[in-house]
């Protein structure tokens, strides 16, 4: 930033729409049209974009091996506080020029701790009574906030899942106050994601007594939000391992699984990130759909990750295919509200212009708006679900079928069906003709 302006993007305006603009015209959307109407809905209310602050306002462009490689203009003053309110300044600037709708946050991203808890609390609500303002002045919203514990040593053994008692009750009065300013900001949501929740050796860990505790902590939370009066959506975030070897909230199933348990399971919703579900083994899609169907998906925290690498890269979804499957399952359940698209990604430590930022959101802001465009004529046809639906037919169709989904068949009985009827005829899984005709649609 210039002494005699306040911007900090200099040289770049609004984002625009223009389907005409020249392959090498970066700075435009060929797709993203967001007032366009989609299935009865404009695009921005099916894509709810968001900018996540973490990644792209606190990303150094640090890796295990390298020093930062990213010079921002917002890190330079030198005093602590006057960057956090210099970054928000420039990343309200970027969310207004860039034309997303929604960020996210961390409690620790945008303000500095202090050395005491009252005194990181005085910086969190001097930053956040900017941010309001800020809000304000440009209109964004706050998808979601969060609190950050995994960073400090403190929380080297765990937050809510810590074998000692007094890193659970600093857990808690960080959550506590985070989840206020959330709630201060008007967010939708609020996101626990628990990287050191989980262990690193079976050989001192007690799970059972640690789930047990991570149970007891989100209960908290659900009387806090009552307290308070938030009435945004609880989001828990899955994630197999990475800080830890073995993370508790795994994977989609595995989170609904303790919800269940546990008796959460009206009170909470699950942020899924595609790179998280890869690195546990599935396929890009899978908790995506997985917890849609179970009427449990929230918010996706919209990433990829790269096969060669196998870590969570955090990149920018830039892949068609995959962004089409993500869409699919979107429509199929009308919408994310009040959860969104949130790009919890980082522009690669080698892409170190300020204008990588806006590419790499705008690129991957397209590839959805294709995916969504792609997607609303898969579902307008019908056709790709009746095929599904007929694999299914026995169950609507025949006597036995049917008093199978109504739970009233017995093995009994199902014996002497098969003692009448015989073997059941082959029918082919016709895979290839699946694969086809979903690639039909992304022509
Ligand atoms: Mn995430």
């Amino acid at each position: 930033m210039s002494a005699t302006s306040n911007e900090f993007f200099v040289g770049i305006k609004p984002i625009e729409y223009n389907p005409q603009a020249s392959v090498d015209d970066l700075l435009v959307f060929k797709q993203y049209n967001q007032d366009e109407i989609i299935l009865g809905k404009p695009m921005h209310e099916w894509l709810r974009f968001a900018v996540c602050y973490w990644h792209t306002f606190r990303g150094i462009g640090a890796d295990m091996f390298g020093a930062p490689t990213f010079d921002r203009p917002w890190d330079q003053s030198g005093n602590e506080m006057q960057i956090a309110k210099d970054r928000l300044r420039a990343a309200f600037e970027f969310f207004t020029k860039l034309g997303v709708k929604y960020f996210t946050f961390h409690d620790r991203d945008i303000a500095p701790a202090g050395e005491t808890i009252e005194q990181t609390e005085k910086n969190l609500d001097e930053i956040i009574q900017l941010a309001k303002e800020l809000q304000k002045q440009t209109g964004i919203k706050c998808l979601w906030g969060t609190a950050n514990l995994f960073a400090d040593p403190r929380y080297m053994n765990g937050a809510a899942t810590n074998p000692d008692a007094h890193v659970f009750a600093y857990a808690a009065a960080q959550v506590k106050k985070a989840m206020e300013v959330t709630h201060e900001l008007g967010g939708e949501n609020y996101v626990f994601w628990g990287g050191r929740e989980g262990y690193m050796s079976l050989l001192n860990t007690d799970v059972r007594k640690e789930l047990d505790h991570l149970a007891a902590f989100l209960r908290m939370a659900v009387e806090h939000k009552k307290k308070i009066g938030f009435t945004g959506q609880l989001l828990i975030e899955p994630k197999p391992k990475e800080p830890t070897k073995h993370q508790y909230d795994y994977d989609a199933q595995t989170v609904m699984g303790f919800l269940n348990y546990y008796g959460l399971n009206k009170d909470f919703k699950l942020n899924i990130e595609p790179n998280h579900t890869t690195m546990a083994g599935h396929a890009y899609e899978h908790d995506v759909e997985m917890c849609s169907r179970y009427g449990m998906l929230g918010s996706i925290d919209s990433n990829t990750g790269d096969s060669s690498l196998g870590w969570d890269t955090d990149q920018f979804p830039m892949n068609l295919r995959d962004c089409a499957f993500v869409m699919k399952t979107v429509i199929a359940q009308g919408g994310l509200a009040p959860g969104g698209l949130n790009f919890d990604c980082k522009v690669r430590r080698e892409s170190t212009n300020l204008q990588d930022m806006f590419i790499a959101h705008i690129g991957a802001m397209d590839c959805f708006a294709l995916a969504l465009r792609k997607m609303a004529r898969l579902f307008e046809d019908k056709k790709y679900d009746i095929l599904v639906q007929q694999r299914y037919a026995s169950y609507n169709e025949t006597d036995i079928g049917k008093k199978i989904e109504a739970g009233t068949a017995t093995f009994e009985e199902l014996h002497a069906f098969i003692k009448k009827n015989g073997e059941p005829a082959k029918t082919s899984g016709e895979q290839e003709k699946f694969e086809v005709i979903f690639n039909r649609y992304l022509d």
